[in-house]
């Protein structure tokens, strides 16, 4: 085993100190050491720990007892001695074993990436559909792991956290849990048939979805396309709850929006299960706005994320329209300009200078259009009582008022055509333009 890379940065132990410990696994490409560690920064401040010291290592092969091999579990241990932190936070996801044997050997709470990100998730949740959501992954999380955990989360119930780490010990109980798992599963089956039944009624409009990696500013988007006011905060996952609305104002067809639920390299994979009922409105997007942020270092390997967990979560399929957000914010010359000839088909944008906004809009719209037939009607003077119900089903690009009556050049959506050709009825068949 190599042991490289430690850096041990002294700060105050105070309030939640956690010291933080980054792995470049073997055989792992991707994000560098550093964009990872400082990603695993961002994730614990959210939660509210203090990192008051970092950890990396590159082993050559990760050792099933402890993760980490003997001398760098040795070197943690004297960390923890010193700084003395509530927490060590992996980057990494660890198995049960691992974690218990690690809490042995530092005599302090260990926890993994995973347990870090359901953390922020349950005090970000606000829902009902989200907090089940998040309340059901824990439960899975902890299941295995029940030795040490079902006093955090007796109390988390309330959404306190983990800081009550060690303070309690409650017999535990598998069956309880399973039980509490199988309530949690039927009620997010009974939110998911309200949200079916929901999506139904609104199923005629044109469905545009914002995804992407978290921070990257889908939410300012949606404020600045819809002129609502989602939560926006200069914080990992600030949307958990995924907001839907009908937007009129300078579309000349309304749309339905959607924000999303930011994704993240490494989603533990319960909580991917659980949010994949929120990621729905993703799924049964017509079009996803894949919002990306064109100032961040390690741009290339959020989008690498973005793409996997799109597919993991079954959205790749739905047409896409890739969006480089912060522009203000980029401030290597000539990057704007090499990524514009890189995605000559992308939108560059900027939410806080408010530029690109227009043209998302003509390429949304160009994206609708494109999905419509051509079709021509000709109406006698008899029917042209019929034209104001035809525009509630097609686009009219032009009408041509002769001598028998009105010629009509439509675009429909394919999902309108049956209606229209029911309206139409027998009396004028509608002929391809
Ligand atoms: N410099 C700059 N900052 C921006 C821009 N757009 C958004 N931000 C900032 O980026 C941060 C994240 O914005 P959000 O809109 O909350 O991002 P999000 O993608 O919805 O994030 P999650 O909900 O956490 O997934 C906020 O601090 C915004 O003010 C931009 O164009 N330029
Ligand atoms: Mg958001």
């Amino acid at each position: 085993m190599t042991s490289k890379n430690e850096s041990a940065t002294s700060g105050p132990s105070k309030g939640r100190g956690a010291i933080l410990v980054g792995v470049q696994m073997p055989g792992g490409k991707g994000y560098s050491l550093d964009l990872s560690l400082e990603e695993l920064d961002g994730l614990a401040t959210t939660a509210n720990y203090f990192p008051v010291a970092t950890v990396t290592q590159k082993p050559d092969v990760i050792n099933p007892k402890t993760f980490l091999g003997k001398g760098k579990t040795e070197e943690l241990k004297e960390a923890v001695d010193l700084h003395n932190p509530e927490a060590v936070i992996f980057d990494e996801n660890l198995s049960p074993g691992q974690t218990r044997n690690l809490e042995k050997i530092f005599n302090c709470r260990v926890i993994d990436r995973s347990w870090l990100i359901l953390e922020i998730f349950s005090h970000h949740a606000r829902t009902r559909e989200a907090k089940t959501q998040v309340d059901l992954a824990r439960l899975k999380y902890a299941l295995p792991r029940l030795t040490h955990m079902w006093g955090h989360l007796s109390r988390q119930r309330g959404g306190i956290g983990m800081r009550e780490v060690g303070e309690t010990q409650i017999q535990l109980d598998r069956r309880l849990i399973r039980n509490d798992i199988y309530k949690l599963e039927r009620k997010l089956k009974l939110i998911d048939k309200e949200k079916i039944t929901q999506r139904k009624t609104r199923a005629r409009l044109y469905r545009v979805a914002l995804v992407g990696y978290t921070n990257v500013g889908k939410s300012s988007l949606m404020n600045l396309l819809t002129e609502a006011e989602a939560l926006v905060e200069n914080k990992l996952f600030a949307t958990l709850d995924p907001t839907t609305r009908r937007v009129k104002k300078n579309f000349p067809f309304p749309i339905l929006l959607s924000d999303t639920v930011g994704l993240i390299n490494k989603l533990p994979h319960d909580l991917v299960a659980s949010f994949k009922s929120t990621l729905d409105e993703a799924r049964e997007a017509d079009l996803l706005l894949e919002v990306n942020d064109l100032s961040h270092p390690n741009l290339k390997n959020q989008m690498v994320a973005t793409d996997k967990l799109l597919k993991e979560l079954g959205v790749e399929e739905a047409d896409s329209l890739t969006v480089f957000n912060k522009t203000d914010a980029v401030k290597e010359p000539g990057v704007l300009e090499a990524m514009k000839r890189r995605f000559p088909e992308a939108v560059f944008l900027s939410c806080k200078a408010g530029e690109g906004i227009d043209a998302l809009r003509a390429a949304i719209i160009r994206r609708y259009e494109k999905r419509l037939t051509a079709l021509r009607v000709e109406l006698s003077h008899a029917q042209s009582g019929l034209l104001h119900a035809i525009q509630k089903h097609a686009m009219v690009v032009n009408s041509d008022y002769h001598a028998d009556g009105v010629t009509l050049d439509l675009k429909v959506d394919p999902r309108e055509r049956k209606k229209l050709d029911q309206l139409l009825d027998k009396s004028s068949k509608p002929t391809p333009a």
